[in-house]
């Protein structure tokens, strides 16, 4: 039986990521490709013990020094990754709103070293497609809800945007996320379909 694809989605805060992400999912339900229960799935998932730490935190209740702060987001991927396994193993397609480079990229935005921050994601399953929506920071901040959790100010923004730009590599696809949603979709299925196809080992068009 092949393996499930393993599709991320990254991008700073407000570039269109989650609707992409659940766009994403029902396009890959219609063409009857095999999929986890209830995607898309997210991080930080807010629903574990680390995951409620993480919450008061990114809604400015607690404080947390950047190291504890990156362990704990890093934790909370960990805390998943049998889980992640075992759906792949299964046959079973996984998406997931964000991943280990949101962990890096808004921890380096703030000052800790990139190895350092790296090391702690070092083994988590790997993602077979990075779908990286580029928006700029000045298209984000118009958007709605902009500016309501800890990193959401322009500043830190164009910090996180820098360091993405710096782990953009091997499986990444950019993909422009500005304009209609249903076109950005259009974008994200080209670039989505062809690796799901290589990984399950389908050939049939795009439903
Ligand atoms: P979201 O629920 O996708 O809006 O993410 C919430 C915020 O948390 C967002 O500003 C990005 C940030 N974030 C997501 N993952 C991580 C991580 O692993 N580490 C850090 N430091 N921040 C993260
Ligand atoms: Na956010
Ligand atoms: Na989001």
């Amino acid at each position: 039986m092949p393996r499930g694809t393993l599709i991320v989605f990254e991008g700073l805060d407000r570039c269109g990521k989650t609707t992409q992400t659940r766009l994403c999912v029902e396009g890959l339900s219609r063409t009857g490709v095999k999929l986890a229960a209830g995607l898309p799935w997210r991080f930080p998932d807010r629903t574990t013990p680390i995951g409620e730490v993480l919450n008061t935190y990114l809604t400015s209740k607690t404080e947390l020094g950047d190291e504890a702060a990156h362990l704990l987001f890093s934790a909370n991927r960990w805390e998943k990754a049998a889980t992640i396994r075992e759906a792949l193993g299964r046959g079973e397609t996984v998406v997931y709103d964000r991943y280990a480079y949101s962990g890096v990229a808004y921890s380096v935005a703030k000052g800790l070293g990139m190895e350092w921050c790296l090391a702690a994601d070092e083994g988590l399953p790997r993602p077979d497609v990075v779908v990286f929506l580029e928006v700029g920071v000045d298209e984000a901040r118009g958007r709605e809800g902009f500016g309501g959790e800890r990193f959401e100010e322009a500043e830190t923004q164009k910090r996180v945007g820098a360091v993405f730009d710096r782990l953009k590599g091997e499986g990444w696809s950019v993909v422009e996320g500005s304009g209609r949603m249903e076109e950005v979709a259009e974008r994200v299925k080209a670039v989505v379909w062809p690796v799901v196809q290589a990984v399950t080992g389908r050939d049939d068009e795009v439903g």
